[in-house]
């Protein structure tokens, strides 16, 4: 987790005018308890060359729950895809690594679907279902629940791999004016993002359990989700 954090991090820092995004102070560092359990969210957000919004959280919910989520949406005006990765830790173990650069058209572009292809993908043992709202994803998602140390530090090094193919698309990709057709078709294709992973119930039902149900919509809408 904390592994996989100063990856994201390390990464972030290497983008062109990079700077902080200022949120509602309030959402930064959230603390709570319930039942003496221990809870708190920390999140960052960043703004770069290329991308309109990178969000990084670390979360521990409970005694047995961690969560490291990061999406990186990109400005439209870029050809770029959406990255996003999610992991859950629970009691000690990754129970779902979720890794992908998502398409913001109907399907990823020939160039980058190439380049994806080339990628060392390790034969993980043990692959999950996408959920129904998983169509947003790519047919380079990877799914798993690591089973060994082994697995966990390849998984890390696929955020790696998949970051920095993002990164190294920066420099090649076009950028279109903001008011162009395509520019727009890509905002609409993370807005499409955006709704279906707030279909997501197994986040929406953590967050409630420990935060009620109105602090938890609010939160997927404006802090996850928010398009
Ligand atoms: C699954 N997300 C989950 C699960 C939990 C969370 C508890 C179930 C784990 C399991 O089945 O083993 C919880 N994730 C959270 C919480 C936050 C979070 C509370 O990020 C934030 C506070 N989710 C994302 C992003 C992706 C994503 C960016 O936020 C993808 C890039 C995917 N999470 C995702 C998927 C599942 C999941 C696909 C599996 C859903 C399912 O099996 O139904």
């Amino acid at each position: 987790m904390l592994e996989a954090f100063e990856l994201i991090k390390n990464k972030i820092n290497s983008l062109t005018d990079v700077a902080s995004l200022h949120i509602d102070p309030k959402l930064n560092k959230i603390y709570g308890n319930l039942n003496k359990e221990e809870l708190f969210i920390i999140n960052e957000f960043y703004q770069a060359k290329g991308f309109r919004k990178i969000h990084l959280e670390v979360a521990k919910l409970g005694k047995t729950l961690q969560i490291l989520h990061c999406v990186f949406f990109p400005d439209p005006c870029y050809e770029l895809p959406i990255f996003g990765a999610d992991l859950v830790v629970n009691s000690n173990n990754i129970s779902a690594a979720i890794l992908d650069l998502s398409p913001v058209w109907e399907h990823l572009p020939d160039h980058i679907s190439s380049q994806m292809r080339s990628l060392k993908v390790p034969k993980f043992y043990e692959r999950r279902k996408p959920p129904e709202w998983g169509f947003i994803f790519s047919p380079y998602l990877c799914f798993i629940r690591p089973v060994d140390f082994l697995e966990e530090k390849l998984f890390l090094e696929l955020i790696d791999q998949y970051l920095s193919l993002l990164l190294s698309l920066l420099v090649k990709v076009g950028v279109d004016d903001v008011n162009s057709l395509d520019t727009m078709n890509r905002l609409n294709y993370q807005k499409r993002y955006c709704l279906n992973q707030k279909r997501n119930d197994k986040t929406r039902s953590i967050l409630t359990k420990y935060f009620g149900s109105s602090w938890a919509d609010e939160y997927i809408n404006k802090i996850l989700f928010e398009c």
